[in-house]
């Protein structure tokens, strides 16, 4: 069963901040499936004013982001500092794939996109404005692109990710703004470190480098996250994995975050090629494999929230994370777009969405009892083919991703997702492609699907890795347990034997590498 902490409904945003602090996360429930954990915290772990702040915001919530879908504007172009990781031809690496370029909008165009987006897009439920440079760095821009957008469309959440250099300044009008969600890139708390991945920041008129460059940052950064807590915002940590640089140190990291009322810590790997023009690219950095990067946010889940579904998606990113819906609202494409905004109808599908988010939970709690009292340590990894809403629900053929959920006699549980390239070209299947798919998620023992082929489903099979059609537009969590009861049994019964899985060669940004 899912263990449940009781809501606790707080008057005062600080003290339910200093809850948040106080919540060991899976440090008391051990990151095993028991409780909600994680980013997958959920209506019973969380005071009620978080949960209503968190629950469809789809990077806050890993459950909501299976049913709402998020926004950017990308109307911030220029930055103060200089990221190692970062070519400035591109977009802010912070947030984003390296050799992504965004559209640029004025704060008109941006508001109008919205509105084009949120009548089109019911379960758009967040506008983020996260780039292609530093919001904070660009405030006349993004403050009045959140000003518009809150005149007309009130009921969408606005959310800001900034490196946290003017964020000091910015706090008041942030809170002003009701700007309830803010990521703070950090990726160090020692300004020792912090020089070897900042050559320089650009503050008060001046330009400043090294040690003194990162120890500014630093305060401004850790004093701006004090100040947004103290209101009661929640605040999300990006920290960018370098191996070498800041990798062990991002525990020391997550606790000084931890300790000043941060939600939710998301560590993200570095992704570094010479064909990206950065300092880190060009010079050779790695970025972290699947498996550093899944033991740095095992460590620090412990201590904290850890966030493990961000796609680091673009500064103009539309949709669902995970699917990139932004070519259907190009600039061209919105001015000539009938908008109609009806409110009405957005609430009743988000309605809906609840109503269909306990379905899932109570299902998936029905389908554990039925293991209850079954003695197993196996813990296993499946892959699911999913377009959304927590369900089987994609062919094999059509996915370009498939999330991974661990299962065990605890219950079922995401802990990732493997990018891929579609196996269905034009009708038909490609080889190269299924063997590469094949080696993407050939440490799960089953691939959940809607539909799949006989042509890939005898090559996945030959590979040791069950196709699984029988679930599909079930929902996920229920279904995996479901599987998971069955294997039992057939191990229980001598029909099979336990085998385990090999490793797996993870896509990242379009690097692949090994797990
Ligand atoms: Fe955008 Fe960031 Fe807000 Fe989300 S993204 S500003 S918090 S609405 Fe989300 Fe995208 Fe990861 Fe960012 S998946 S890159 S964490
Ligand atoms: Fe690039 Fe973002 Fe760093 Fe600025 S903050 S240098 S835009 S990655």
């Amino acid at each position: 069963m899912v263990e449940m902490i009781t809501p606790i409904s707080s008057p005062d945003p600080a003290q339910a901040m200093q809850r948040i602090a106080e919540h060991k996360g899976c440090g008391t429930t051990g990151g095993d499936g028991k409780a909600s954990c994680g980013s997958a915290a959920g209506q019973g772990d969380l005071p009620a004013e978080i949960w209503e702040k968190v629950k469809n915001h789809p990077c806050y919530s890993e459950e909501a982001h299976h049913h709402f879908a998020r926004m950017h504007v990308a109307v911030a172009p220029a930055c103060n500092i200089q990221c190692n990781y970062c070519n400035r031809k591109y977009d802010c690496a912070n947030e984003s794939r390296p050799g992504v370029v965004s559209e640029k909008l004025t704060p008109e165009q941006a508001a109008k996109k919205v509105i084009a987006v949120a009548s089109v897009i019911p379960q758009m439920t967040v506008l983020g404005i996260a780039g292609p440079g530093d919001p904070l760095a660009n405030p006349a821009k993004t403050f009045k692109t959140f000003e518009l957008v809150a005149e007309t469309a009130p009921d969408i959440k606005l959310c800001l990710s900034t490196n946290g250099l003017a964020l000091p300044d910015y706090v008041d009008r942030i809170s002003k703004y009701n700007i309830d969600h803010v990521t703070i890139t950090i990726n160090m708390v020692d300004p020792e470190i912090g020089a070897k991945i900042y050559p320089w920041i650009f503050w008060n008129h001046k330009r400043y480098t090294g040690i003194e460059a990162a120890r500014i940052l630093s305060e401004h950064q850790l004093r701006g996250l004090e100040m947004l807590t103290a209101r009661g915002i929640l605040c999300k940590i990006n920290s960018v994995m370098i191996p070498g640089v800041n990798d062990k140190h991002l525990v020391e990291v997550n606790r000084a975050v931890k300790a000043r009322g941060a939600f939710l810590h998301n560590i993200m790997p570095l992704i570094s090629a010479p064909e990206h023009g950065t300092v880190f690219g060009l010079a050779g950095q790695r970025g972290p494999s699947a498996q550093e990067l899944k033991a740095l946010q095992d460590e620090c889940q412990g201590e904290m929230n850890m966030m493990r579904h961000c796609r680091q998606c673009r500064a103009d990113a539309v949709g669902l994370i995970g699917e990139d819906r932004s070519a259907e609202f190009t600039t061209d494409k919105i001015m000539d777009m009938e908008v109609n905004y009806d409110l009405t109808a957005r609430r009743a599908y988000q309605a809906a969405v609840e109503l269909e988010r306990e379905a899932k939970l109570t299902a998936h709690e029905e389908e554990l009892s039925a293991l209850a009292g079954e003695e197993s340590d196996l813990t296993m990894l499946v892959a699911v083919a999913t377009k959304g809403s927590g369900l089987i629900n994609e062919h094999f053929g059509h996915a370009k991703e498939f999330q991974i959920y661990e299962i065990s006699v605890r219950g079922a549980k995401f802990v990732g997702h493997r990018r891929v390239d579609m196996y269905c070209q034009g009708g038909y299947g490609e080889e190269d492609t299924l063997e590469t798919v094949i080696r993407a998620i050939n440490d799960c023992h089953a691939v959940f699907v809607a539909k799949i082929g006989g042509c890939p489903k005898a090559d996945l099979a030959a590979a040791g890795i069950e196709p699984v059609e029988e679930f599909a537009y079930e929902f996920i969590e229920k279904s995996a347990i479901s599987w998971f009861r069955a294997y039992l049994a057939k191990i229980a019964s001598g029909e099979i034997a336990h085998r385990p899985r090999g490793d797996a060669e993870i896509r990242q940004g379009g690097l692949i590498i090994a797990a």
